[in-house]
């Protein structure tokens, strides 16, 4: 047991001022009998970084994940009976449909339960749970500062303070407020809740769990949503602290650093790399990222090399296209060489190369397709073996400029909850009615990609099929040679 994770643990605190009940939306594909043995489940990380703020206010703070409790409805009603406020997480997507049912129960309930809501919804469209009178207050942006203050003022009956940045609200039928996101500070001491989960609930088959060390992203490409924070970095004792933690006590095998970025900054990678190396490199943990196309030319070779045998088995790339002129339309800021460089790089160092590619674009023509597809292929005959290519069909997000470029080519966004609930986000064409964006030759864009596609299934599809290792997942001797040829 490392002697300083002893510092995750909370500090007594008396719970006087009431129960913060944190409600999680169930997510389909992870509630599957299957769940078991999918490759990686994700925390409430929400709700496991706000929780210690509550509870330092003094509130009783309940974490309710209906994606790993099926019998969530009856701990729901159960867990309401005294609880003074509840807080609701929600995606754009199938969430909302159980964001607005949960919190109509918590309205009807006898005690009066304040009812609130943040997460990525609520940041992009705030409006829309007031409007459809589904919380009483909305929060925008990361809330680990401002919650307690607005819950504070709901139990002390004082007046809402009026210069809380990201929290909206309605007075006498009025909407108002700042909608503007507050900072994202990250590199604070309160350590994230991980006693108030059961963590053996979030360990797949492969045992590899999630991490973020940085919120937030400085690029700003326009499908995205991530950038429109300001970014937070952990601390780099904080996140040695937490990295042990779930590694050695906790004894994930693999880690899966989520930073939106993980690879921007060297200082920062080349110490995580230590610190893998010190908890048994490749031969005993691996550990995974996300990283630009400009991957290759941001590291030494020895760097690389240090990184490899420390356990580093994945990089995830967010390609998106193999068109410069759609790289450049979405401000993606690299060169399509960019991708063939680290495709090398990755090869050379046995690091699986994963490209995330997406279709259907507002912009995006025949030959912008086509390019894509070229460079899937350009970038398999590097090394079938390491380097793997998966699809997603463009989703237009709220707040994003290619949504607006979407609107301004015939899309009508969803009005209502749900509406933004059930409109389609398949990566399979068939499965969407939604794309109206692409124009005359959409028919004979949707051709070729069939052509080359034929019946494509994306990766948690494959996985539920027991038909993909994730090589993160792969048994640690499977990396074992790669590691001895760079000892
Ligand atoms: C992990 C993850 C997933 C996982 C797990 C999802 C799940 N439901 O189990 C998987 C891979 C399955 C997934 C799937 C999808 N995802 Co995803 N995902 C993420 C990711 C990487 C991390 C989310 C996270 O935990 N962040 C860490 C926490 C701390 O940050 P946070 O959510 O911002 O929380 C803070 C504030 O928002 C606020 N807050 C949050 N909740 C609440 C609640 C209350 C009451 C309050 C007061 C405050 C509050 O306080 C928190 C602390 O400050 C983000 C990108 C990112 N880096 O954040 C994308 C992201 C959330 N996903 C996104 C998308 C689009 C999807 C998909 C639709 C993709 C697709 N086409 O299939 C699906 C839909 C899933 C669904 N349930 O509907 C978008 C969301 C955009 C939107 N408007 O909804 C994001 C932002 C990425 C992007 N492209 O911009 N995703
Ligand atoms: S796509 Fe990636 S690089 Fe671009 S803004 Fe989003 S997180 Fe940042």
């Amino acid at each position: 047991m490392f002697k300083d994770s002893e510092n995750l643990k909370p500090s007594k605190i008396n719970f006087n001022k009431g129960k913060v009940l944190l409600f999680f939306p169930p997510y389909p594909a992870m509630n599957s009998e299957k769940r078991g043995e999918r490759q990686e489940h994700w925390m409430p990380y929400p709700f496991i970084y706000l929780a210690p703020f509550l509870e330092k206010a003094g509130y009783k703070t309940v974490i309710l994940d209906a994606r790993v409790e099926p019998e969530w409805r009856s701990i729901l009603h159960k867990e309401l009976k005294d609880t003074f406020a509840l807080g609701v997480t929600s995606f754009t997507g199938p969430d909302l449909n159980y964001a607005v049912e949960v919190s109509k129960i918590a309205k009807d309930m006898n005690n009066k339960i304040h009812v609130v809501h943040g997460g990525p919804h609520a940041t992009s469209c705030p409006e829309d749970f007031l409007n459809e009178d589904v919380a009483d207050f909305v929060f925008v942006g990361p809330a680990e500062f401002t919650l307690p203050k607005i819950l504070d003022a709901l139990y002390l009956k004082k007046e809402i303070p009026t210069d809380v940045k990201g929290v909206i609200y309605k007075v006498n039928g009025k909407i108002v407020g700042d909608k503007s996101s507050p900072p994202t500070v990250f590199d604070y001491e309160e350590p994230p809740a991980f006693h108030l989960i059961d963590i053996e609930k979030y360990r797949s088959a492969n045992n590899i769990v999630s991490y973020f060390k940085t919120r937030g992203c400085p690029f700003k490409c326009t499908f995205c949503t991530t950038g429109v924070y300001d970014v937070g970095h952990k601390a780099r004792d904080q996140y040695r602290r937490e990295v042990k933690y779930l590694l050695i006590d906790k004894k994930f095998g693999g880690m899966y650093f989520r930073d939106p970025l993980f690879f921007l900054r060297t200082d920062d990678v080349m110490d995580v790399t230590q610190l893998m190396l010190s908890l048994g490199g490749g031969k005993t943990k691996k550990w995974r990222g996300q990283a630009r196309g400009t991957f290759h030319r941001q590291y030494s070779h020895e760097q690389f090399k240090a990184m490899a045998k420390s356990g580093l088995t994945t990089v995830m790339f967010g390609v998106e296209s193999g068109s410069q002129r759609m790289l450049d339309f979405m401000v993606k800021k690299v060169k399509r060489e960019d991708y063939i460089e680290s495709a090398k790089i990755c090869a050379e160092f046995g690091i699986t190369m994963y490209n995330s590619f997406m279709f259907a674009m507002p912009n995006e023509n025949i030959d912008d397709l086509k390019q894509s597809i070229s460079l899937m292929h350009e970038l398999k005959k590097v090394s079938p073996k390491y380097i793997s290519n998966y699809n997603s069909v463009f989703v237009p997000l709220p707040g994003t400029k290619m949504m607006r470029d979407a609107i301004e080519r015939g899309y009508k966004p969803p009005k209502t909850l749900k509406e933004w609930a059930n409109r389609g986000f398949s990566s399979r064409f068939e499965e969407r009615d939604d794309i109206n964006w692409m124009g005359p030759t959409f028919k004979e864009y949707v051709k070729i990609y069939n052509e080359e596609f034929p019946n494509y299934k994306h990766p948690y599809e494959l996985e539920n099929e027991g038909k993909r290792i994730n090589p993160l997942a792969a048994p640690i001797t499977d990396t074992e040679p790669m590691i001895a040829a760079l000892e």
